[in-house]
């Protein structure tokens, strides 16, 4: 906690969504996507999940595991892990090791980094360690990337390809012509052990079960901002970054004081930053601070770590 920062006693201590409406951004958690990669199932040996590392646990698609991945292993990737604090990272596996035993933490843009180079030795070893039913006689691995969009998949993909195979960009095979677009492409990925993967990793809808966990989502960028509105998404961060008495925000945006305003914040924000509306009125032009950019701007200096490493799921640990 920052010590010159001075408390204001009436934060909030619940986050109130303006309309009962707000979860009308998100689809449902079930999509055509799953039947497709449902189907797809069958000649795939390891599921790899990605999701980000900064909501473990929100938004994470639990039908996917339960009812459709069934006995395929399993793994779990938390991408970004470059975002949070290294402290949460036992936490999260701890809480979670029920549900998934086996969790990698990566960051995709370390090319050096060594829970992307476990991704393969692991899946190899939890595929050998399981019945391949109707692949018993493959020689190769398939595996199928998949997840909520943004989390990193395609990174996750491309490192992997870097990593094994010096390539860089691994650009989805499309259907060449002459053949029909129902056979499956793969691209490979690995060649000891040849490793292969779908060609294009499947995207699962986000699961929002609340107003909080879809406004998480939207923060990490899954859902698209415009969807939310940047306004309701920068007041829950701020409501959030001040119930946890994390007050970086204060000094990088030039604050005083901390608040717990959302228009006093963004006003602030639109004055530093000049980002001013010229309205017409009676008595000429008038300039008005541009809430919506200034939320946009708070956005992207939370997403750059400008406020620090914040893991949100931090209360469902
Ligand atoms: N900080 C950080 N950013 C990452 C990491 N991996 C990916 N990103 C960023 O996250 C964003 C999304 O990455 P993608 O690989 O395109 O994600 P995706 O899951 O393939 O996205 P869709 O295909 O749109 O569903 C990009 O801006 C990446 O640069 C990581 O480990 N750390
Ligand atoms: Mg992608």
């Amino acid at each position: 906690m920052a010590h010159n920062v001075k408390i204001a006693s009436n934060f909030r201590s619940k986050f109130q969504a303006i309309s009962k409406d707000t979860l009308h951004w998100f689809p449902g958690h079930m999509n055509k996507g799953m039947k497709q990669m449902q189907q797809k199932l069958r000649s795939v040996d390891c599921i790899i999940e990605v999701h980000d590392a900064r909501v473990p646990f929100s938004g994470r698609n639990a039908d996917f595991k339960y009812r459709i991945s069934g006995i395929k292993p399993h793994i779990l990737v938390l991408n970004k892990v470059d975002t949070i604090e290294s402290k949460h990272i036992p936490l999260i596996k701890d809480k979670i090791k029920s549900e998934f035993p086996h969790v990698i933490f990566t960051n995709c843009k370390n090319h050096r980094d060594k829970g992307v180079s476990s991704v393969f030795p692991l899946a190899q070893k939890l595929i050998n360690d399981s019945e391949r039913y109707n692949r018993a006689n493959e020689e190769d691995f398939c595996i199928m990337i998949i997840g909520i969009p943004n989390v990193g998949k395609s990174s996750l993909t491309n490192a992997l390809r870097n990593k094994y195979l010096h390539k860089s960009g691994a650009s989805a095979v499309g259907a060449s012509p002459g053949i029909t677009r129902s056979v499956l492409h793969k691209i490979k990925m690995c060649e000891k052990p040849l490793f292969y993967m779908l060609d294009t990793p499947g995207i699962l809808c986000p699961n929002v079960d609340n107003t909080e966990s879809g406004l998480r989502l939207a923060l990490c960028n899954t859902i698209q901002d415009h969807l939310v509105g940047p306004e309701i998404m920068a007041d829950y961060l701020l409501y959030w970054l001040n119930k946890h008495e994390r007050f970086k925000y204060v000094k990088a945006l030039g604050m005083s004081d901390a608040s717990d305003n959302i228009l006093e914040v963004l006003a602030h924000i639109a004055k530093t930053e000049k980002k001013l509306l010229k309205i017409k009125s009676t008595e000429g032009y008038v300039l008005k601070p541009d809430i919506n950019s200034a939320a946009y701007s708070m956005i992207k200096k939370f997403r750059n770590l400008e406020f620090g490493k914040i893991m949100f799921d931090e209360d469902l640990l």
